[in-house]
């Protein structure tokens, strides 16, 4: 058996009901293949892929806090220090119902390929909760925070570990888990990002993830002989990702026709009013109804949806494995051109597979979104030298950054033989460095 299946099978037996850090590996490990088997032996011999795919530490922890009844919750707290080797782990907590290990470490295993792809010293990590901050008062979500940051407040650093936000983690909760950490430690750092203006934040961190999917995706568009202006866009989500990515489509003279939340999507052909969606998400956290209810051009569907309107370009910006083979067939149906990935591993393999096999132009989340986490560690640097950059400054520095790693995948997929495929592209080029570091440090 090639060394490649057997760390995959590896994986399979040694870490149990966790089929998204599966699929996360899988798809990594298929597209390494190449470059593992070049070098087969010495990959097996250190036992390099065994490394790769288990994480450096793993914190589980209680969090007992007290709800508005004056009744104690239990939720179950999440860090997985995944790997350090070219910067402190970096990467969000994600609070939502649906948080278990096995997520934690598929969201952690990639953002170590995606780190690396910036271009940046960041390693890789994530964190969260099964903590359900929907309908929550603001004095529940606070001692949610200040119970959570009780625990992680030893784990974590401006060198060691830097958390920031993911689903259900926006400035409120960065602001309240800051504020204990603050308290605790009795240290000024940037141990978070994401943060508010006014303590250390970095201007564009929140428009970043979906600033930089368009970046990418009209450099990826224009390399191939496409202009975005004009296209129709689908968007997934209503969260922080797919607000400022349907805003920058918009700018760059797209339309995008469709959001979606948890509950419903709304198809509204005039284009998405990016203004009234700030307020009812942003500022009410209301349903997709309210949308509707104030703009007479949107319809409002029960349940899942977007996948089936006509576009050029679909944009999954809402969570994992949103868009499965069926959506796939009736994208490239509906002639889509391309698909990239604001959320993290939201196309099924098989989805993916189609994609490619249609000649759809595809790129992977650890890519596409990398903006995010990017612009953290441009947070993390103006915390180090005490200054704040402009917008302008930061938002230019992201432009590059997106423009550059789309040319690396590329650069990366030609030169293994694999053009075009841009998934094996980002997964070879984010390999290479944090391979290169790993050998360079040893057996740690
Ligand atoms: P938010 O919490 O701001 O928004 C998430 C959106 O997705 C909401 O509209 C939410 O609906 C919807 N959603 C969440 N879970 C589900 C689900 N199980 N089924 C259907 N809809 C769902 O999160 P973000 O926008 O920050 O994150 C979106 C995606 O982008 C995630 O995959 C995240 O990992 C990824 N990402 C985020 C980055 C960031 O900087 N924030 C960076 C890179 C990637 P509802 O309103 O009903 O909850
Ligand atoms: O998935 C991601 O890259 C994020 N949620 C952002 C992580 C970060 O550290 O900004």
């Amino acid at each position: 058996m090639s060394y490649v299946d057997e760390v995959y099978k590896y994986v399979v037996e040694k870490n149990p009901a966790q089929p998204e850090f599966h699929q996360a590996v899988k798809e990594v490990l298929e597209s390494l293949r190449v470059v593992i088997e070049a070098n087969e032996d010495e990959y097996r011999k250190s036992a390099f892929l065994e490394r790769l795919v288990t994480p450096e530490r793993q914190i589980l922890f209680r969090v007992p806090w007290v709800d508005d009844k004056g009744q104690v919750q239990v939720n179950n707290g999440f860090r997985v220090q995944f790997n350090s080797a070219i910067g402190p782990y970096k990467g969000g907590l994600r609070f939502h119902p649906s948080v278990n290990l096995g997520i934690i470490k598929f969201l952690g295993f990639e953002q170590v390929f995606k780190n690396s792809l910036t271009g940046l010293p960041i390693g890789g990590g994530k964190g969260g909760s099964d903590f359900d901050p929907k309908g929550k008062s603001d004095r529940e979500v606070m001692a949610f925070c200040q119970s959570f940051m009780t625990e992680l407040y030893r784990h974590i650093g401006a060198d060691t570990d830097v958390p920031a936000g993911d689903i259900g983690v926006g400035g409120r909760e960065i602001g309240y888990l800051y504020g204990q950490y603050k308290r605790i430690k009795d240290v000024y750092e940037g141990v978070l990002t994401g943060k508010g203006l006014t303590y250390g934040g970095s201007l564009a961190r929140t428009e970043a993830t979906g600033y930089g999917l368009l970046y990418l995706t009209q450099e990826m568009l224009k390399c191939n002989g496409i202009d975005i202006k004009g296209k129709t866009v689908v968007v997934s989500g209503s969260g922080n990702v797919a607000i400022y990515a349907i805003q920058k489509a918009q700018q760059m003279g797209a339309k995008v026709v469709t959001c979606c939340d948890s509950t419903g999507w709304i198809y509204d052909p005039e284009g998405i009013d990016v203004a009234l969606l700030k307020e009812v998400k942003e500022v009410k956290r209301a349903r997709l109804t309210e949308y509707a209810a104030k703009r007479s051009s949107a319809q409002y569907h029960e349940g899942k949806g977007v996948w089936t309107v006509k576009c050029d370009i679909a944009l999954p910006c809402a969570t994992q494995n949103e868009l499965d083979l069926e959506d796939a067939k009736t994208l490239v149906k509906n002639g889509v051109i391309a698909v990239c990935e604001g959320a993290n591993m939201p196309t099924t393999l098989d989805a993916t597979k189609y994609f490619q096999e249609n000649k759809v132009f595809f790129v992977c989340g650890k890519a596409s979104n990398a903006g995010g986490v990017a612009t953290s560690a441009l947070e993390m640097s103006q915390n180090s030298e005490r200054l704040s950059w402009t917008f302008e400054e930061v938002d230019s520095k992201l432009q590059n950054i997106m423009i550059n790693i789309f040319h690396n995948l590329d650069d990366a997929a030609k030169k293994y033989g694999v053009e075009g495929n841009y998934v094996a592209g980002a997964n070879i080029a984010g390999f290479l460095k944090v391979a290169d570091a790993m050998k360079a440090q040893g057996i740690v």
